[in-house]
């Protein structure tokens, strides 16, 4: 198995909490089994989350030093607008503090009741922004993408027959724009291939339909084109990044995961009257258009993320460690979703919990023993966050997969760090048969992942 190499030394160290067991079944406890109401400074390894969490540069610290902290026409914005257009190639460029922002804004300026937009498959703040305005968000990722043994070199693809499907079913009046989120978060962190991306476009234009990506992961789905696309080897990622958005018509971006930031994001668009329109909106809601929520040094920082995150050292590294940790538990028969994807290992709880059926919440049950076992903090993807009682019948529906992420924040940890997560993942899977379920003590209306409270059951 291949070691990757940090491509970089370390300046600066933040020590790792340590805890106990005897603690840390304590916190557990009073976080009523979720992860998202332990303190941060309980969790030894924390992989809830690849957003906001990267370490910067020094370059990207040194940048900070320069922000000009203007009001309007702030350096580093167009320092910031230079490098996007750069890359992005888009004519129009509005900075954002983060990611839903920029997806709210397009929405609410684009999307109207009753109207449906189309993406591989939407993550969970992209389809709640889409249904906020009344409108319908449809998934139509390739077969492939929902089923977590099944390999595939771009699992994030387009099926284009269930898009042509909904194009002719609803109408083109009623799809103002279709997005293709690179990589594919939801579905596992899977790329998206360039020859998918021009065939959608191709179906689009048919039709007169706008394209704009959720470009979050964009350099991490560019270096699985160029490792697994033929006639893409020999090309860098910025040419790559180039070709694929010169086939849209806009994007939107959180630069807290491939911005190599802890706070940003922008959106870009090609069309000049939408622009302004969502321009006036943003003075209202986020700031004025040079800044949009965010301070000069925060743009700064930005640009420089985006220039470091197309360095193929600095992703070789990245792809390969987040393969490296998959790698060590696929080796000993622990289920993953495969192949790899690029931000995040996900375990199949389905499969590593196999006696506990999903209304007792096998993939949140496993991110506490993780967080016992470990003092690692992962996410449930599954039945507490997506499952929900059908409003007509009264039962319970849950989702197809049953997953939980570990994300793997930017130049953070260490290939030791993974080691010894995977160590702990391996005691877990070992005495996997001790392990129970968990029900639900208290719950919110909607997305109750976040603070609801729960208990074991009784073996
Ligand atoms: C992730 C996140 C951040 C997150 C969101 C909700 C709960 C916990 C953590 C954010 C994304 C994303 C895609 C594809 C838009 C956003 C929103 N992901 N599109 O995966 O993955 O960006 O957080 O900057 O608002 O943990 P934002």
């Amino acid at each position: 198995m291949d070691y990757p190499m940090e491509p970089y030394k370390i300046k600066v160290v933040e020590p790792i909490p340590r805890t106990t067991r005897e603690e840390r079944r304590a916190v557990l406890e009073k976080a009523g089994y979720n992860l998202f109401n332990v303190p941060a400074e309980k969790v030894t390894i924390d992989l809830l989350t690849d957003s906001g969490t990267s370490a910067m540069s020094d370059n990207q610290w040194a940048g900070l030093m320069i922000g000009d902290e203007s009001y309007a026409g702030s350096r580093n914005y167009f320092r910031f607008e230079e490098t996007v257009r750069d890359i992005f190639g888009f004519r129009h460029v509005i900075p954002a503090h983060q990611g839903r922002v920029a997806e709210n804004l397009l929405f609410s300026t684009m999307v109207k009741q009753g109207d449906y937009v189309p993406n591989n498959i939407h993550f969970d703040t992209t389809r709640a922004n889409i249904e906020h305005n009344r409108g319908i968000a449809v998934d139509c990722v390739i077969d492939a993408g929902l089923h977590p043994r099944e390999e595939h070199p771009f699992k994030g693809n387009m099926d284009l027959g269930k898009l042509e499907a909904v194009i002719r079913r609803f109408g083109r009046d009623r799809i103002p724009l279709c997005l293709l989120t690179i990589t594919n978060n939801s579905g596992g962190g899977q790329p998206v291939s360039l020859e998918n991306i021009r065939a959608t476009r191709a179906l689009l234009d048919r039709y007169g339909i706008p394209l704009f990506f959720d470009a979050c992961r964009f350099a991490e789905n560019c270096y699985f084109i160029k490792m697994r696309e033929p006639g893409y080897a020999d090309r860098d990622i910025l040419s790559i990044a180039r070709e694929i958005f010169s086939l849209g018509d806009g994007c939107t971006m959180s630069a807290k995961k491939d911005g190599l930031v802890n706070i940003g994001g922008f959106l870009c668009t090609n069309d000049a009257a939408l622009a302004e329109r969502i321009t006036n909106l943003l003075i209202l809601v986020e700031g004025f258009p040079t800044y949009g929520g965010l301070a000069g040094r925060d743009l700064e920082a930005i640009a420089r993320g985006l220039r470091e995150v197309l360095d193929e050292d600095y992703l070789e590294f990245r792809i390969g460690q987040v393969r490296f940790l998959g790698n060590l538990l696929d080796a000993e028969g622990v289920p993953i979703l495969k192949p790899v994807g690029g931000h995040a290992v996900y375990l199949d709880a389905r499969s590593f919990l196999p006696g506990i059926p999903q209304h007792r919440f096998p993939a949140q049950a496993l991110t506490c023993e993780l967080y016992l076992e470990g003092g690692i903090r992962a996410v449930e993807i599954g039945g507490l966050m997506f499952g929900h009682r059908d409003p007509d019948t009264g039962a319970d529906v849950f989702p197809e997969l049953e997953m939980v992420r570990l994300a793997i924040p930017r130049r953070v940890y260490t290939t030791a760090h993974m080691q010894y997560v995977a160590e702990a993942i391996l005691s877990v899977f070992r005495r996997r048969d001790s392990i129970r379920g968990l029900e639900i003590l208290h719950e919110a209306p909607v997305l109750r992942h976040f603070t609801a409270r729960l208990r074991p059951v009784a073996a």
